[in-house]
């Protein structure tokens, strides 16, 4: 699905550009929608189109199937182009920064000349955004801090962004002539949320045929560097890449060296010393004599060592527990035997309970929950006491119904209210298999009340698990402030399992947190949170997470089977 992300991208700025110029409302909903439907297509646009079926698609008509023809054949939309040389604002910058929207924007734009992160910062610095109509202080404040996040973020691309191009990527160089492998080294390889670039590693016979496919590949912006043994490029969607070729006997240092972190490195480098031996990116040296180069492991275990799966490596501790013999044996994604946190179109999710179903029989779930949101979160339809119950029972009628062989758990995602109660009555909560209680609103609480809020929602008894602890969304919003440490406190006390939200814009509890949360022996439910059926596969994200946050199996909650699971939900 290479090219989905990039057209996405360039609808969505053609939309914000339009509606800045604020001349076709109607063109601007239109790009939006388009937009909605290229994201959840779930299948490669580029296909559709050379199908001929792109009209197909909800919300493409024939202008913007036009569009993105020409999107494909020339790696641009000429409207676009046009509209970006009138109004030369950077929207799409603007526009990630939480509170500004298209609106904002353009009153920012026309009123005070805002064009970018700087002019904006500048403008909110010296109070003149407070003085706009409809603006006001509060309304200041939060954009800088909003620049500030965006700013944090905005030369690192979320690892799922990364993962949805790299792979066609790598199959590409893996065709070349002469090509023995591919391997993608750094922070990718480590899985942290976000990468600042890609680190292509090569083994090749012949070099020069490798960074030429490189350089020319077809969503390659431009090219930074070119040599015999290195290439960088910056691709279109911004996202920038290495490749360096690395001779066979050397693969394995190099593969060592590029993977990192840094710090891990160091600290390796340090032990080879200690043994009388040199370590660099080339092989692991005593004098001139090569002792170890061609594999990974081999590094590792001339250093006295066993290997370090690449999630570990970030000089947390990971060397110290080699050498201890108490390296956790982490979960896997083979492990998972379920899913406790989806949502349907009952409240915000696009799909029916029927599809989610089948998606979540596919992927071969012994169990799966359904767990919609309730009553007072109104933007997603939440239901009320009167709908869950109707959703008990088609729940009921579905797990007799023998169409699904997993079991159906019933379930909600409760909300929060501003004192810590719930918007749902006992004796609904006590009908249903899974209580996820979760915070969306007043996320700005200070820590004091927000950790009584949490702490408060966990004492009821029905409730089995917290939904994404901290309400992050990585690069748009920050951690709310909490106090986790007596919030793990109460839910140890009270049977309650932390969630670590699968969704790679969530990941949430983030590793540290994970860490601390499982040194208290709090369980772990890696959920997908899924609001559609495609985002059922998120759970490799989270399982990417878990690992990084030194999770084992038995750690998490849903790779019990079934009837253990049961037990435990019965507290
Ligand atoms: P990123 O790209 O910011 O997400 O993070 P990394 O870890 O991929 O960092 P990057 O791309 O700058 O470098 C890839 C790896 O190469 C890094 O994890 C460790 C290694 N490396 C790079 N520069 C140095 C260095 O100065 N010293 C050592 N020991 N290793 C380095
Ligand atoms: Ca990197
Ligand atoms: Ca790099
Ligand atoms: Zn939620």
């Amino acid at each position: 699905m290479a090219k989905n992300a990039e057209i996405a991208r360039a609808l969505k700025e053609l939309a914000l550009l339009v509606e800045i110029e604020g001349k076709e409302k109607y063109a601007a909903r239109a790009y939006k929608r388009a937009v909605r439907s290229i994201t959840s297509l779930g299948e490669d646009i580029e296909a559709v189109a050379n199908r001929e079926e792109l009209e197909s698609i909800p919300g493409i008509g024939k202008g913007i199937s036009k569009k993105i023809r020409r999107y494909l054949e020339t790696g641009s939309i000429p409207l676009l182009e046009r509209l970006r040389a009138r109004i030369p604002v950077k929207v799409m910058v603007l526009d990630s920064i939480p509170g500004v929207g298209p609106k904002t924007i353009a009153l920012l734009y026309h009123e005070l000349g805002v064009t970018d992160l700087d002019s904006l910062e500048k403008a909110a610095r010296d109070g003149k955004i407070a003085l706009l109509k409809g603006m006001g202080k509060k309304t200041e404040t939060q954009i800088i801090e909003g620049i500030d996040l965006v700013r944090s973020g905005l030369d690192r691309t979320l690892l799922a962004d990364a993962m949805s191009v790299v792979e066609t990527i790598r199959q590409k160089i893996q065709n070349v002539d002469g090509v023995n492998q591919v391997v993608i080294a750094g922070s990718y390889r480590r899985r942290r949320e976000t990468v600042g670039d890609l680190d292509f590693l090569v083994d090749a016979d012949d070099p020069e045929l490798v960074m030429e496919a490189f350089s020319t590949l077809d969503n390659v912006q431009d090219v930074l560097v070119k040599g015999p043994t290195k290439t960088a490029v910056r691709l279109k969607s911004s996202l920038q890449m290495d490749l360096r070729v690395i001779p066979t006997e050397s693969f394995g240092a190099g593969l060592q060296y590029f993977t990192g972190s840094v710090d891990h490195n160091v600290r390796l480098r340090g032990i080879a010393r200690s043994m009388g031996l040199k370590l660099n990116e080339y092989g692991l040296y005593r004098d001139e004599e090569l002792v170890a180069g061609e594999r990974e492991e081999d590094i590792y275990e001339s250093l006295g060592l066993a290997w370090i799966t690449p999630e570990l490596r970030e000089n947390h501790g990971e060397i110290d527990a080699v050498k201890n013999g108490t390296l956790p044996h982490l979960v896997k994604l083979d492990d998972i035997r379920g899913d406790l946190h989806s949502h349907t179109d009952q409240s915000d999710g696009s799909n029916t309970i029927e599809e989610m179903l089948d998606a979540a029989a596919e992927r071969e779930h012994e169990y799966f929950c359904v767990s919609d949101h309730t009553q007072s979160l109104t933007i997603a339809n939440g239901m009320d006491e009167e709908r869950l119950l109707e959703r008990i029972e088609e729940i009921d009628t579905l797990n007799t119904s023998g169409k699904w062989d997993m079991m159906i758990l019933k379930g909600a995602e409760v909300d929060i209210l501003a004192d810590g109660t719930l918007d749902i009555t006992d004796d609904v909560l006590a009908q249903l298999d899974v209580v996820t209680v979760s915070v969306h609103s007043r996320m700005k609480d200070s820590k004091k009340v927000m950790t009584e809020r949490v702490c408060t929602a966990l004492e009821n008894k029905h409730v089995h698990l917290l939904g994404h602890p901290t309400g992050r969304l990585i690069g748009k919003r920050a951690e709310f402030e909490i106090d986790l440490e007596p919030v793990f406190e109460v839910a140890k006390k009270n049977q309650v399992a932390m969630e670590l939200n699968a969704n790679p814009y969530r990941l949430d509890l983030n590793p540290g947190n994970l860490r601390a949360a499982i040194n208290m022996d709090l369980k772990i439910a890696i959920n997908t949170d899924a609001h559609k059926v495609s985002e059922l596969d998120y759970m490799k994200f989270g399982i990417f997470q878990a690992r990084r946050g030194w999770i084992t199996k038995s750690d998490v909650l849903n790779t019990m089977a079934l009837k253990d699971l049961q037990k435990w939900l019965k507290k």
